[in-house]
């Protein structure tokens, strides 16, 4: 009887002892892994490059005003390939619009005291007229130009 209890107690003690080993050597191998995961987040780091996601929230607006009978500034300069934001108000007692008819851009015709928004990103450098096309107004002086950089 107190043989078996010897027996089975030398059993538990190997098992410990392969168990410890295995768990020692796990424990090796697993500061290896560590290591890695330390480097490949300096990869995470690195793709902190994502803040330039966020460039469409500080897109570039440009404003134009326009009235009876002339836009304000009646010189736009635009980026090539930066997106830019034109925000087109209405300062005069007239329905107005902007339009640029080489960049496709035509905003609606809006009555006194609104605004109305177009995005654009000019893909060719040039200058390139912008009117109001609403009878008449770009003859008697509602014209101007973009100049794209
Ligand atoms: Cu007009």
């Amino acid at each position: 009887m107190q043989n078996k209890l010897f027996l089975i107690g030398i059993g538990i003690l190997g098992v410990v002892a392969i168990a410890g080993f295995f768990i020692t050597k796990n424990l090796i191998l697993t500061k290896t892994p560590q290591l890695q995961t330390r480097e490949s987040s300096v990869d995470i780091g690195n793709t902190g490059g994502e803040s330039a996601e966020s460039l469409p929230e500080t897109m570039r607006t440009v404003e134009v005003s326009g009235k009876e009978y002339s836009f304000s500034p009646n010189t736009i300069t635009l980026n090539k390939g930066e997106k830019t934001r034109i925000t087109f108000k209405n300062e005069g007692t007239s329905p107005h619009n902007f339009v640029v008819y080489e960049l496709g851009i035509q905003t609606e015709v809006i009555p006194q005291g609104q605004s109305i928004s177009v995005e654009v990103t000019p893909d060719k450098a040039g200058e390139y007229p912008f009117v109001c096309n609403v009878g008449g107004h770009q003859a008697l002086g509602m014209e101007g130009k973009v100049i794209v950089k």
